[in-house]
């Protein structure tokens, strides 16, 4: 690649990614647990009752972004946070911790069993669908790359660059965010397409990530990410 096929996304702390390769065949879009369980009424995130508004807040920035990045041949990822109908593959700890706080994982509830795979609540909402052929990681913790075969994927396919979006910042966005970094992935966290069941934790996130130089990778607006596509 020549100095002047160069690009960068103008982000915090540093222009991202750090070597300017920047390609559609070497980059993805990770797009994180936009499931109705936790951004949508009668969900899991509804049922602990948290404010609905500041995990539904991505949604139309994440669309302007899929939309761009389907456009320029970009890879799309999408993941799905669920358990095994049977919940074999649900820790007995989240679960009593979850029920604890009234949102039992596995329970009935408005969308079905809480965060179990295959009910209306698990899936992705309608106004973000993977489109046909867009791989669906499904994830039965907090990182994306945990008992899932996200890194074989990547690897085979070439990818480099993730652009990370999606919900919680501060859980589910961080622990792939982490899992990605410690594996040499670079990474761009989108700030306004990520949210969280908290402002201040949503904040907090996005600072640590640019501590020590980006300790995780970098932090940008999707504006700053459309206007390097441009
Ligand atoms: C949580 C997630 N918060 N997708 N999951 O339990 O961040």
């Amino acid at each position: 690649m020549s100095a002047t096929s160069l690009r960068h996304v103008a982000s915090d702390p540093y222009p991202w990614p750090f070597d300017g390769r920047l390609r559609p065949d070497n980059t993805a879009l990770v797009v994180i647990d936009m499931q109705t369980d936790f951004c949508g009424a009668g969900g899991y995130v509804d049922a602990m009752g948290y404010d609905l508004s500041l995990v539904r807040a991505p949604i139309e920035p994440i669309k302007k972004v899929l939309a761009a990045m389907r456009a320029d041949g970009f890879r799309v990822i999408h993941t799905r946070e669920g358990h095994r109908p049977d919940l074999a593959d649900l820790p007995a700890n989240k679960r009593w911790r979850s029920r604890r706080i009234g949102a039992g994982i596995g329970d009935p509830g408005p969308c079905g069993k809480i965060l179990v795979r295959g009910e209306p609540g698990w899936e992705i909402i309608d106004e973000l669908k993977p489109a046909p052929g867009e791989p669906v990681v499904d994830k039965p913790g907090k990182g994306s790359f945990c008992a899932t075969d996200l890194e074989l994927m990547l690897r085979r396919l070439g990818v480099d660059n993730l652009v990370l979006a999606g919900i919680t910042t501060d859980v589910c966005v961080h622990t792939t965010m982490r899992e990605a970094n410690d594996r040499g992935f670079e990474c761009l966290l989108l700030e306004d397409c990520c949210g969280a069941t908290d402002l201040g934790n949503h904040l907090a996130a996005i600072n640590m990530v640019k501590m020590q130089g980006g300790v995780f990778g970098a932090v940008a607006r999707s504006d700053d990410l459309l206007g390097a596509l441009r």
